[in-house]
């Protein structure tokens, strides 16, 4: 079984991870995983937090001479703003206090959280509510993309719009574009318009959201089941996704504009490329009866403007029963790319456990054995060379 947890409280000491079930022997590039930890720390929008905080990577366990030993893998991210005399102050474990929170945020964890674990300050609710958390999913899902690759995987993304500024389609896109461009769009004029998007958000003291992209390549047919509601792919990556803490909606493929359209232009009709089926377009988004049908699966996402607006929104004070506004805290404008990033690592860590499902393998080399021997047969299925082969 593979499983994952984090821990860890925005400005307490550390942010911590374990990943259960990595087979062994794999070997990790710890560049790797910190240059993606770096990603996710940039994008325009950020706030005063980003250029304090330089997430890296620390291995605790389940690693040995740079290869997985197919134990837990632990790992920790030091949150450096608990170095600070004022911060420590307020968030020690054991002697951590300060004047409590009292005005929630409307759209945040804040006033659910106090009733819920009856809180009388909201900062025992925001530390864990806080997006600082998705470092350590970034750090677990780029432990991921590792095993991900070794199977031929590869999983991207990219932003699709921010506010009312949107890019044309987007099923396609060099990635070299995404990482040369401030909010992580390839479109550049699209580019440009965000960023003065973001900018006159914040004059105004608002925050934007937006969409992005996650495209995830190579993923062999069958992934995911029709068995059972809960063994759907494409039930998994909308869950892991909408568990995100900024997301309010996920499409697949065509998605929400599905609807609209009559059977005769929803669906992608089979045809024959010499001996291999073909799919002339991917309106379905690479999933088909809750499996991977072997073509690209794109998924697209849409993240609410975060609620720390530097202009409170009206609030209530709840110790003294007397409308104020909303708490400021020192916050980011737009997140959208950053949750590209998150969203990237969501999909790694949502299409892991499936794929072992298929292939099994207490070590790389059987899983990998496991992963040939499927793709072969498959190919056998329908008699080739003279029956079709899928792609
Ligand atoms: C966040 C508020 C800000 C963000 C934070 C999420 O933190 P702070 O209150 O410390 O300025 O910077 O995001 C991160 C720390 C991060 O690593 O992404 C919030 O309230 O959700």
């Amino acid at each position: 079984m593979f499983r994952y947890l984090t821990a860890g409280e925005s400005h307490g000491p550390a942010l911590v991870g374990i990943l259960d079930g990595i087979p062994a022997r794999l070997r990790l590039d710890v560049g790797e995983i910190d240059e993606t930890l770096a990603r996710r720390q940039g994008g325009h929008g950020r706030g005063a937090r980003m250029k304090l905080e330089r997430d890296r990577v620390e291995f605790l366990a389940g690693i040995r001479g740079g290869e997985t030993l197919g134990s837990p893998i632990a790992v920790a991210i030091h949150n450096r703003d608990y170095d600070t005399p004022t911060v420590r102050a307020l968030m020690d474990p054991l002697h951590g206090q300060g004047e409590p929170l009292t005005n929630p945020r409307p759209g945040h964890a804040d006033y659910a959280g106090a009733m819920k674990y009856r809180q009388r300050d909201l900062r025992n609710v925001l530390e864990r509510a806080s997006a600082r958390e998705t470092a350590m999913r970034v750090c677990l899902g780029a432990i991921c993309a590792q095993f991900l690759a070794a199977l031929g995987v590869r999983t991207r993304s990219c932003v699709a719009r921010i506010g009312s500024v949107e890019a044309p389609a987007l099923d396609e896109w060099e990635q070299a574009d995404v990482e040369s461009s401030d909010v992580r769009c390839p479109d550049p004029a699209a580019a440009q318009r965000m960023i003065e998007a973001i900018d006159g958000a914040r004059a105004a003291g608002d925050t934007l959201g937006g969409q992005f992209v996650v495209r995830i390549d190579g993923v062999p047919i069958g992934i995911g089941s029709n068995r059972q509601p809960g063994t759907r792919l494409d039930g998994i990556l909308a869950g892991a996704l909408m568990g995100m803490q900024t997301v309010k909606a996920v499409e697949i493929g065509l998605g929400a504009g599905v609807a609209a359209k009559p059977g005769s232009q929803a669906h992608d009709v089979f045809a024959l490329e010499g001996r291999r089926i073909g799919r002339p377009s991917n309106r379905a988004g690479g999933i088909e009866g809750g499996m991977s049908n072997g073509e690209p699966i794109v998924v697209r996402v849409s993240v609410k403007p975060i609620p720390t607006l530097a202009k409170a929104l009206a609030s209530v004070n709840l110790h003294e029963g007397a409308e104020a506004p909303a708490t400021i805290v020192r916050s980011d404008v737009c997140v959208v790319p950053a949750a590209a990033i998150v969203g990237e690592a969501m999909v790694r860590l949502a299409v892991v456990a499936p794929l072992l499902e298929k292939y099994g393998g207490d070590s790389i080399d059987e899983t990998l054995d496991n992963l040939r021997r499927s793709v072969e047969a498959a190919r056998r299925l329908f008699g080739a060379p003279s029956g079709a082969t899928p792609a």
